[in-house]
């Protein structure tokens, strides 16, 4: 029996924090599915969200969230490929049009269209959300629900920046903000892809979080006094990383890391910090040949494989857990750079 009204995170205006109160419960249109919450990740993304990072309008009042894991309770007629009772997945990408050029040849993120969960629609943090049929992600059943939520944005990110990089097995790919939800995710799909990892963040409990994850090194940005010696010294023969995965969510590693990338490497930006610029110098962008790209979510395709990877149990990051009541404890930790790993959030029945 699904009820009329129900408990939500809403941001009512930009810089929040948000409120706990009951809101409808929407109806899914023909080609989408309603899916009831069980857990939600909390993604750097959604704090950006929140307090109007972005040079992209949002939808307001908002219900944040776009890394939610449940089970499907109602369908349209349309909706083709997932079932009520199926375990379900909701993404970023919340929907797109299917008919552009860039959905056509599997670039969906790319959609002018494009809908995106928790930011232009309402998102995860309520217990029941709607998804485009063509885009949820259906979970298999044996997948604990909160353990793959963080896989739904963060993993899906990660995975398709490690391929967006083009490192190959052996080589060696700097994670930056490895300490965080992306970072530890990161660690372990590189690891998964038979990389080796150079962890880079702050304080001592995610250097111990990375150790576990399997880094061979880990530099200390807050007290390294030459991080970019030492990133260095820590590569293969001191030539520097094949790749760098930046997922910070702060300007100043993305103005540093041509100075570490091996020549040849490839710098992938990922995190978003708001009003932030990608600086390099060009005589080492040129004579080492360095190669700096941009990486954004994944596809259909990059989902469902990074959910693969995550059921053959190949991807064990830390989560920490809390109930849905609590985002805006979580929301704090996370602006104070204080989460190691990802918080997930149980959704009440
Ligand atoms: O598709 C995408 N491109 C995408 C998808 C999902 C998330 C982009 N993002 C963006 C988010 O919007 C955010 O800007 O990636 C960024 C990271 O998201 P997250 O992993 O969810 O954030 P977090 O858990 O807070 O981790 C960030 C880490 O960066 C570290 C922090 O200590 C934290 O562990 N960090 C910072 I802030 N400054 C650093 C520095 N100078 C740093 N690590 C190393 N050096
Ligand atoms: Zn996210
Ligand atoms: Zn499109």
């Amino acid at each position: 029996q699904i009820p009329d009204k129900q408990w939500a995170q809403v941001v009512e205006k930009i810089g929040g924090p948000p409120v706990y109160k009951q809101i409808p419960v929407p109806k899914p249109g023909p080609d989408e599915v309603l899916v009831k919450m069980k857990y939600t990740g909390v993604c750097h993304t959604d704090l950006h969200a929140m307090k109007g990072d972005w040079p992209l309008q949002l939808k307001q009042p908002l219900v944040g969230g776009h890394e939610g894991a449940g089970i499907v309770v109602a369908k349209g007629e349309l909706a083709r490929g997932i079932e009520i009772g199926d375990h379900a997945g909701i993404k970023w990408l919340n929907g797109s049009c299917l008919a552009c050029e860039f959905c056509k040849s599997s670039d969906e993120p790319l959609c002018p269209d494009a809908l995106l969960s928790g930011y232009t629609v309402d998102g995860t943090f309520q217990q029941y959300a709607i998804g485009k049929a063509a885009h949820v992600s259906k979970l298999p059943k044996e997948v604990p629900l909160d353990a793959v939520a963080p896989i739904l944005c963060a993993g899906i990110t990660v995975y398709k920046g490690l391929k967006e990089s083009g490192a190959r097995p052996g080589q060696t790919v700097a994670i930056v903000g490895a300490g965080g939800g992306l970072g530890s995710l990161a660690q372990q799909y590189a690891k998964a892809m038979g990389l080796r990892v150079i962890a880079i963040d702050g304080g001592d409990e995610k250097r111990e979080m990375c150790e576990k994850l399997g880094a061979e090194a880990y530099v200390d940005f807050k007290k390294s006094n030459d991080l970019v010696a030492d990133v260095k010294a820590a590569t293969p023969g001191g030539l520097g990383a094949h790749a760098v995965l930046l997922l910070a969510a702060a300007e100043k590693p993305f103005q540093q890391a041509v100075e570490y990338a091996r020549s040849r490497g490839t710098i992938v930006a990922i995190g978003l910090p708001a009003n932030a610029f990608l600086r390099a110098p060009v005589f080492d962008t040129v004579v080492k040949m360095v190669n700096i790209k941009g990486s954004y979510v994944g596809n259909r395709q990059d989902g469902v494989e990074a959910v693969d990877f995550f059921a053959r149990g190949l991807i064990n990051a830390p989560f920490k857990t809390a109930t849905l009541k609590d985002l805006p404890e979580v929301f704090k930790l996370m602006e104070e750079g204080k989460i190691a790993g990802r918080y997930v959030l149980e959704i009440p029945e």
